[in-house]
């Protein structure tokens, strides 16, 4: 199943009329307050989110899996999936491979299909949160952190095996989520589980190529339910450091107690030089993985006014690598990643509406009303023609939710792969 841009373009004539006068009514009123239009139609149209290889299916929880018809059975069809994405939307023009659940038999066929869909690849997932069904030992009670030295040299072996894998299909950078802990007060020795895990991650940092970076995700809870070794972001910023300069924490929206504040974490650590990842999700009370922006697009909005602040101001600090890193249980993965990736530009464009020197002035002043005012000014504007015009700009779909569905890309989908296939993942 593919689709071709003129297919885009056909559709985009239905409604190109109703979109030029919502653009042009926005774009002259935002020029009156001095806004760079151009700007940030190039800031927007640059943006791309990597899709990870995991996210093409339906989702599962603990309690059950309700599949998805038409899901993709291979990495092939994955790329192909994403493809599609990337054409709707202009924003997904990379894949975060997953090893083991997406581990590339042909390299150059692999590449290839890649290529020809314009996607590059994004970071490499490792994964010892499971055991696989060849292994002879198990990461029951940990992975780079379990007392048992043969069991972490097979979790480092693993890491390194990732980075060989995703070196040769052109990613430049590992991302380490543990899901190692415990379940009971008592059962594990907190400052050896440390330990050990900065051990292992400067094993596998060592093991790096020298343009490759490390990314150390963080999680409060789960699946460990009485703690976690590296719970939060002070804990990843200690083993980055430890580990050198190429690595960085990895901030994932759904891996903070209820009302953290994120937005705070994130500059601190653009500040530091050292925000390397960043997690796409949307939760009510954990980690919910559920659609961008569905929950608190408020939050995500000044969680994106710290990430633009960072990106403008900390050269420090390199370009994060964007991930879309949620669910699909009830919803049909390719609208919900459509969902996502259009709520991520709405909280970008909104966040490139604060006029920086404006608040920095108000906050000198300490005119806490005006600064609140400023926020909100942004936030209350209905940027979502300046989304579209970028997306057309670009060749994509002006509505692409309205155009997948339009172009009945489900039900190609089934009819090619049939009801019951099931995607690799959770
Ligand atoms: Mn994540």
């Amino acid at each position: 199943m593919r689709i071709h841009q003129n297919q885009i373009s056909e559709i985009n004539k239905q409604k190109s009329d109703e979109h030029h006068r919502e653009f042009s009514f926005l774009s002259n009123s935002l020029i009156k307050r001095e806004v760079d239009v151009s700007w940030i139609l190039q800031k927007l149209s640059d943006f791309q989110v990597a899709i990870p290889s995991w996210a093409l299916g339906a989702g599962g929880t603990r309690f059950g899996r309700f599949s998805y018809a038409g899901e993709p059975a291979s990495l092939e069809e994955k790329l192909d999936d994403i493809g599609i994405l990337h054409l709707l939307t202009n924003a997904a023009g990379s894949v975060s491979l997953h090893i083991p659940w997406d581990i590339p038999e042909d390299i150059s066929a692999i590449k290839e299909i890649a290529k020809s869909n314009k996607l590059l690849f994004d970071a490499v997932n490792s994964n010892t949160f499971q055991d696989q069904p060849d292994m002879k030992m198990s990461y029951k009670f940990g992975s780079l952190s379990n007392a048992d030295a043969v069991i972490r040299m097979k979790a480092i072996e693993h890491n390194i095996e990732v980075v060989k894998l995703g070196n040769a299909l052109g990613s430049k950078s590992l991302t380490v989520w543990l899901a190692d802990g415990s379940n009971f007060p008592g059962q594990q020795n907190f400052q050896s589980a440390l330990k050990l895990t900065q051990e292992s991650l400067q094993h596998i940092y060592k093991a790096m190529p020298e343009d490759w970076k490390l990314f150390i995700e963080y999680k409060p809870y789960e699946p460990n339910f009485y703690s976690t070794v590296i719970q939060d972001w002070g804990t990843s910023f200690m083993l980055a450091n430890a580990c050198g300069e190429r690595a960085f924490t990895l901030v994932d929206l759904g891996h903070h107690l209820p009302n953290t504040n994120i937005e705070q974490i994130v500059a601190t650590l653009m500040m530091k030089g050292k925000l390397g990842g960043f997690h796409f999700n949307d939760s009510k009370y954990g980690d919910d993985d559920l659609t961008v922006g569905s929950i608190k697009p408020y939050a995500l909005f000044l969680i994106f006014n710290e990430l633009v602040f960072g990106m403008e101001k900390n050269s420090q600090n390199p370009t994060p690598a964007w991930m879309i890193d949620a669910s699909h249980n009830v919803k049909d993965p390719l609208e919900d990643l459509i969902q996502s990736l259009e709520a991520i530009m709405i909280a970008y464009a909104q966040a490139l509406l604060i006029d920086q020197n404006l608040l920095r002035q108000a906050q000198q002043d300490h005119d806490v009303v005006l600064c609140q005012e400023i926020l909100q000014n942004a936030y209350r504007t209905d940027v979502r023609p300046l989304v579209r015009e970028a997306r057309l700009l670009n060749n994509a779909a002006l509505y692409p939710v309205d155009a997948y569905r339009e172009l009945a890309v489900r039900r190609s989908l089934i009819d090619e792969r049939g009801t019951k296939t099931v995607a690799t993942g959770l």
